[in-house]
């Protein structure tokens, strides 16, 4: 069996990339036969418990307060509304649950205890439990761990170097120190980024380079093209090709064996075909449901019918890794720490930015 490289260079991953497609959707599909079976796909159920007027500045993101997108904001929905939508997921094929809130990171205090709650909850209904909440401290990463969360979704969403033309509200480093500290904790990592926002393909090998060194690599990684919303600073990218799709999916299965590749956002606007190609190139994860977080996702009906097609079955939950066990709140040896975290705020001007907020304050 291969083993795991984390020394990539950029110029190794580009050279990947680049390739003649027969010959790399050959190499990416022999690598997937070797760790995974080529027909099970795990589905997750994203559901976004806290929506909108978020403080940062992702360029890419309907969900920043400052770029006044169409959404609908929400308060934190209740534990019951989340069991609620859990079973639906559960019913329909999810292993799954992927919990987002738009917070630029976790504060100690109700809110964080009624996620806590949530988590307890799902881990109880037999799913795994995913959570996407910001930037997170080493003592949040444990209390989670012990309600009982299977992963956490914390995105580099690009390279180094593109990164300060995305967001300026936090940093790079600020990314991984999370990730670090879920690391220190048996919660896995989910990582990975957006292509589609006017980077260089150099930059999308950066951030293969950046994941690929996590040691361990992350246990999936999500590969989301950008969807352009009106009223954010990228409204106007045009949408990606499917080529691009297939090309970065590849080679993030060449370069992360063991991860499960998931074909994230921007599903909507990929063929039936264009799908299966990215499956084969070695794609095993999707998000399910007629919502990401809040824009359209293709209706589960609709994924069925292509799983049926192409005979792939959903993944049931903990094959990669048994089923954390949940601590009840009364019986928790993590308390919490109240801490004001030094998390940055490197403020550098993005000329998108800038812009966008000029357009906002004439509307
Ligand atoms: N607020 C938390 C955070 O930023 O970590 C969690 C939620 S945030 C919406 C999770 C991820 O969704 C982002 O890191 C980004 O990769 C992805 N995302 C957000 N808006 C997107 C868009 N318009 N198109 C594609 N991916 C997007
Ligand atoms: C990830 O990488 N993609 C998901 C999940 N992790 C949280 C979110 C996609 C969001 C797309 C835009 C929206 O629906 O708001
Ligand atoms: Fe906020 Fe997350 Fe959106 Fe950034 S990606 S604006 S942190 S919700």
């Amino acid at each position: 069996m291969s083993t795991i490289k984390h020394d990539w260079t950029k110029e190794e991953i580009l050279a990947t990339y680049n390739k003649p497609m027969m010959e790399l959707l050959y190499e990416a599909a022999t690598v997937h036969r070797e760790f995974h079976n080529p027909n099970q796909v795990q589905v997750s159920t994203l559901l976004s418990i806290k929506t909108g007027g978020c403080p940062e500045d992702c360029g890419y993101c309907p969900q920043a307060a400052r770029y006044h997108t169409d959404i609908e904001g929400n308060d934190l929905m209740t534990v019951s509304h989340v069991k609620a939508q859990a079973l639906r997921a559960k019913a329909s094929g999810s292993s799954r649950v992927c919990m987002g809130a738009a917070w630029r990171n976790v504060k100690d205090g109700a809110e964080f205890d009624q996620v806590l709650e949530m988590v307890r909850t799902i881990n109880k209904l037999d799913m795994e439990v995913c959570c996407t909440l910001g930037m997170i401290t080493e003592n949040q990463a444990k209390r989670l761990a012990e309600a009982g969360l299977y992963a956490y979704n914390h995105n580099l969403d690009t390279s180094e170097d593109y990164y300060k033309d995305v967001i300026s509200t936090r940093a790079f480093q600020d990314r991984l120190d999370t990730i670090d500290n879920v690391r220190k904790t048996n919660v896995t990592v989910c990582s990975g980024g957006i292509i589609g926002m006017g980077e260089k393909v150099e930059d999308r090998a950066g951030m293969l380079v950046a994941l690929a060194s996590l040691s361990p690599q992350p246990e999936s990684v999500p590969i989301n093209a950008l969807v352009a919303v009106e009223g954010t600073p990228m409204e106007e990218i045009e949408p990606i090709s499917i080529w691009e799709m297939i090309r970065m999916v590849a080679t993030t299965r060449i370069v992360m064996p063991q991860t499960q590749v998931r074909l994230s956002a921007g599903r909507t606007e990929m063929s039936r075909e264009g799908q299966a190609m990215c499956f084969f190139a070695g794609a095993n994860s999707i998000f399910a449901g007629d919502k990401l977080l809040t824009t359209p996702n293709p209706d589960v009906n609709e994924d069925m019918e292509m799983f049926k097609l192409l005979g792939l079955q959903p993944m049931k939950p903990f094959v990669k890794k048994a089923q954390p066990e949940t601590v009840e709140a009364s019986e928790s040896k993590h308390v919490p720490l109240g801490e004001k975290p030094r998390w940055s705020r490197p403020g550098h001007t993005i000329e998108r930015n800038e812009e966008a907020k000029t357009k906002a304050s004439i509307k």
